[in-house]
């Protein structure tokens, strides 16, 4: 099939991964309705897919991993950069060379008795100044439907590079054997070149994801003038119709799609809020032409945990689901072929297929202690689905970010929420983030661990060198940069019970945060940053949770912050000579303000 560019530089590429790893096939994904059609039966015909229920999940489809493949591969994953001082003290590295030497021999004829499928994508809306073009080669049908989902995927993504430019992102992808001892996640960011081999599960194999758009972006942006972050975008419409953007980091399992898609308590809905996807998982940010910072979703669609999302935890993940979605490592209900995982209801199917593809009896299954969907088991699901999608999802200027938020999972320290003094201070708040380990997890409970702006494994270089990227960019946007917070909605009681209710009623704070941002409330200057006084947050309408509560989800404890102290000065020490003296700062007078 004809190539799809008259790029030399994608065409010289591709006919080198086709040399390498010699396809008995190739396919140029266009990103046409019939060639995905096509696609799809294909793969329902060899089961690599299996067909849901047309009426009740229309053009849905489920996928089951192997058992050994549920996961990204932190330990696998490598940035390799020419110097090992450039990955940091935080990624695995490898020379590029040695790296390039190990894998292709692996690469060799991988593909002999396949087709090879060349996936051109862009990141960002087709046209947008903040977008990027990739081109992924991969062995898997599974993989072409998903970035079908996840990006502006065919012909049209190379009218962003042209004829000539260079700069796209090379992903090659081979699922190989799927074996997890030769499996590899390479990130070379000098080369704009992504390796991927022996995994077929979306985190390692959906090259536009972590791997370009946090990883690679990550090191294009220090050196561009921009930032790439593991952030949500919201917008927060007023009742006079004003919305505010803000972006939000938070380590996994913390809550971030369903902060993304709140549905505002019923007060506020009266009155006329409403909340506007932008994106879930990834920003991509860019001062514009009146010097704020504007923010785009380079994605185009959700991969999200299924397991916990419900009508009530997230009503609109849910209603993104029912169509056109991809299913993996879910439960099969087999009598009506629709799908179950953990909390979407209290009825598990009584005929079920669990995660691995072993028929079941569903309650009984549970009952006994087993799970019927894996826990990181994923939907797929197109942006456009989601009831609550922003109207300036794919707006090619972005969206002009007025507050960043940082937050964590801690039982004591963090109150519930508070302000930096600065972006210095604030970049101070995003380098110290952690979340403590919780009993439902195995090992110790209220082990800290820390996840710099949620981005540890996703970083393309030195995490000392991304903080004081990060300060330079204040330095560019100076007043007109958005303001930054901290949030917490994970303080407990002395039962162990969460005391703030979280959900919806995170409108609660976001509200205070925007009146911040508008200068129309006061705060308390505290040790650690700005905080409200306790009755400017809104509890009206809330069960059990008075002005005297948030006074209590606001406290400092200074002895526990003087610990907190010690743990961030004896992690800052992992970096050496590229902590920016800044960071360094920040921790001092912050032990002064405590002392
Ligand atoms: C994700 C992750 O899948 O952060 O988004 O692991
Ligand atoms: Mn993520």
């Amino acid at each position: 099939m004809a190539t799809l560019t008259k790029n030399p530089n994608v065409n010289k590429w591709v006919d080198e991964m086709i040399a390498l790893c010699k396809p008995e096939k190739v396919v140029w994904i266009d990103g046409s309705k019939e060639q995905l059609d096509e696609l799809r039966a294909e793969a329902i015909s060899t089961g690599e897919m299996i067909k849901l229920n047309e009426e009740k999940l229309p053009g849905c489809l489920y996928h089951r991993t192997l058992p050994n493949d549920v996961a990204r591969v932190e330990d696998r994953t490598f940035i390799c950069s020419r110097k090992k001082e450039d990955a940091g003290p935080t990624n695995n590295w490898c020379d590029p060379k040695e790296m390039y030497a190990k894998l292709t021999p692996m690469y060799d004829g991988v593909m002999k008795n396949r087709t090879m499928y060349i996936i051109p994508y862009s990141m960002g809306p087709i046209g947008s100044p903040l977008a990027k073009v990739g081109v992924e080669v991969t062995d898997s049908i599974y993989v072409v439907l998903n970035m079908a989902i996840m990006t502006r995927m065919g012909a049209d993504a190379f009218k962003n590079l042209g004829d000539t430019s260079d700069d796209f992102v090379r992903g090659l992808h081979s699922k190989a054997d799927v074996d997890p001892e030769k499996r590899y996640i390479v990130q070379f960011p000098e080369d704009n070149t992504i390796w991927s081999i022996n995994s077929a599960y979306g985190g390692n194999v959906l090259l536009g994801k972590k791997c370009f758009a946090l990883r690679i972006a990550s090191y294009q942006g220090k050196n561009e003038g921009w930032m790439a972050e593991h952030m949500l975008i919201l917008g927060i419409e007023k009742p006079n119709g004003e919305i505010k953007y803000v972006t939000a980091a938070f380590p996994s399992a913390c809550g971030k799609t369903n902060l993304a898609m709140l549905i505002p308590p019923e007060g506020y809905t009266k009155r006329g809020y409403k909340v506007w996807t932008v994106g879930d998982d990834i920003a991509w940010l860019k001062p514009g032409p009146d010097g704020r910072l504007y923010a785009i979703n380079p994605e185009n669609g959700f991969f999200g945990v299924a397991p916990g999302t419900n009508a009530h935890s997230n009503y609109n993940a849910l209603a993104s689901t029912r169509k056109n979605t991809i299913f993996t490592n879910v439960a099969i209900n087999n009598d009506d072929m629709t799908v179950w995982w953990e909390k979407l209801d209290n009825n598990p199917p009584v005929n079920a297929t669990e995660w691995k593809g072993e028929k079941v009896n569903g309650p009984e299954y549970v009952a006994a202690g087993n799970k019927l969907a894996h826990p990181n088991s994923r939907f797929t699901a197109p942006a456009e689905n989601c009831p609550c999608i922003s109207p300036e999802f794919n707006n090619p200027q972005g969206v002009p970010i007025s507050a960043i938020i940082f937050g964590g999972r801690r039982a004591k320290t963090a109150p519930l929420v508070y302000q930096s003094f600065n972006w210095q201070h604030g970049t101070f708040v995003g380098s110290i983030m952690a979340s403590e380990t919780t009993a439902a997890a195995t090992g110790a409970v209220g082990v800290v661990r820390r996840d710099p702006m949620a981005m540890l494994p996703f970083c393309g270089y030195h995490m000392g060198d991304y903080w004081a990227h990060w300060l330079e960019m204040g330095k560019i946007l100076g007043d007109k940069a958005p303001k930054i917070f901290n949030v917490n909605w994970f303080r407990t009681d002395e039962n162990g019970d969460f005391i703030w209710p979280g959900y919806g009623d995170n409108m609660r704070v976001l509200d205070w945060i925007i009146d911040r941002c508008e200068g129309t409330v006061d705060a308390v200057e505290t040790p650690i940053g700005y905080e409200p006084k306790p009755e400017d947050i809104n509890v009206e309408g809330l069960d059990g949770i008075t002005t005297e509560t948030v006074a209590d989800l606001l406290s400092v404890d200074k002895d526990l912050w003087k610990e907190e102290a010690k743990g961030i000065e004896e992690f800052y020490k992992k970096f050496g000579e590229k902590l920016p003296k800044e960071m360094s700062e920040e921790l001092k007078n912050l032990e002064a303000r405590l002392a």
